[in-house]
């Protein structure tokens, strides 16, 4: 019965820390929140700890679904990367679902905007702050 306690208190010891400890996207490219002119090629994820992608997904805000295909080996791996069709401009919005080597599934998502690279898309230049604040927050 000692003993049973004991396993009992270091599980939820365990189970708190490691809700700190959880896995997540460390980086990607294109980056999170990113305003880009030129079409990216490669959508590269990173975690922060080797996962088990469980699902992806990405679409642009019309709910166009936008193809990947998932690696289709089950070993874990930190860093991914996926050939994209070549893009229109949208706001696309990447979802994952991932499980880490706790067995714990998490999911998140990241979003990234692309811009037409024609002259006559932005009135003003693509960068200003006035830019980025009014058609950043309504995507966050
Ligand atoms: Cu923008």
């Amino acid at each position: 019965m000692k003993l049973f306690n004991s396993v009992l208190v270091v599980t939820s010891l365990f189970l708190s820390a490691s809700a700190f400890a959880h896995v997540g996207l460390g980086s990607s490219m294109p980056a999170n929140g990113a305003m880009l002119s030129q079409a990216p090629t490669k959508l590269e994820l990173t975690f922060t700890a080797p996962v088990r992608l469980v699902k992806l997904t990405m679409q642009d805000e019309k709910q166009q679904s936008v193809p990947l295909t998932l690696p289709s080996g089950a070993t874990s791996q930190a860093a991914f990367s996926f050939g994209l069709p070549v893009l229109s401009a949208a706001n696309y919005t990447v979802n994952w679902m991932i499980m880490g080597d706790d067995g714990h599934k998490m999911k998140g998502n990241m979003s990234f905007m692309l811009h037409n690279s024609g002259m006559n898309t932005h009135s003003a230049p693509p960068m200003t702050m006035e830019h980025e604040t009014s058609e950043h927050t309504a995507h966050q």
